[in-house]
């Protein structure tokens, strides 16, 4: 696959790009990926990428040229390309946006910045999306996020660990906790029934705590995960108010 990313900000991606999974993905040769600097578009002499915004108002905008002039190059070098706004206005990115992209041969990804894109971007992208309902400076750690979630859906990026595989198993609820040794840590002891030896316990332990943890942090999740008469009969006792959190 090939990702291609553009920034006003080239230089933010060299760190990043350079750890662990993603290079590891590069050099088998998952995914290579390309950054491109928007400022590299423009053909006037000062290279102006924003403008200030019709009507008025604060902050400056992404001139349309520019952003239009590097879409028409990639998309001439492959008419197939997937190109991708990163913003705040878009749709949310998910697991399975990341599952439908890692399917996708190229994406160009566009990291919008500033107080926004000149909305005529709309003609000549794909799709839209954010991240997220909080506020960021740009669409880098947005692109990145995309990246990340998509490179490890690849064949062969994980190595044969298996963890993409288990997640088709996955049940739409938060993980059980997780232990390891020492049993003791300064007072703090790893539950009992897991060194018991008993996997049906352990089997049945574990699916209430995934239970306890979504219904306190993600109450949202429960209402698509697929469950059983034992789970519901659990929920209705273990989330009363007079029991812990
Ligand atoms: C003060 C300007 N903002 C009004 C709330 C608009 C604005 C424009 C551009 C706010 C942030 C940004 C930069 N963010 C992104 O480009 C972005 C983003 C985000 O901020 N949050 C979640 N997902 C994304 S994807 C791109």
């Amino acid at each position: 696959m090939l990702i291609e990313l553009l920034t006003l900000f080239p230089e933010f991606f060299n760190s990043p790009l350079s750890q662990s999974m993603l290079q590891r993905a590069q050099s088998q040769g998952a995914v290579e990926f390309r950054v491109l600097n928007l400022r590299d578009f423009t053909f006037d002499r000062h290279r102006v990428v924003d403008d200030r915004p019709f009507g008025g108002g604060p902050g400056m905008v992404l001139k349309i040229e520019p952003l239009v002039q590097a879409i028409r190059a990639v998309r001439e070098q492959d008419p197939e390309v997937r190109v991708i706004l990163l913003s705040p206005q878009g749709f949310l990115f998910s697991q399975d946006k990341a599952r439908e992209l890692a399917g996708q041969k190229h994406l160009l990804l566009i990291c919008g910045h500033y107080e926004g894109v000149d909305e005529r971007i709309h003609f000549y992208i794909d799709e839209e999306l954010s991240i997220g309902d909080y506020i960021l400076t740009g669409g880098e750690i947005p692109a990145l996020v995309v990246v990340d979630a998509v490179t490890r859906l690849l064949p062969g990026v994980l190595g044969g660990e298996g963890a993409v595989e288990e997640e088709s198993f996955q049940t739409g609820l938060l993980e059980y906790p997780h232990y390891t040794r020492p049993r003791d840590f300064e007072g703090h002891e790893a539950p009992e029934i897991l060194l018991s030896g008993d996997h049906q316990r352990v089997a049945r332990w574990r699916r209430q705590e995934a239970l306890r943890r979504t219904a306190k942090a993600r109450p949202d999740l429960l209402e698509k995960a697929v469950l059983e008469d034992a789970d519901r009969e659990f929920l209705a006792t273990s989330t009363d108010s007079d029991k812990k959190d």
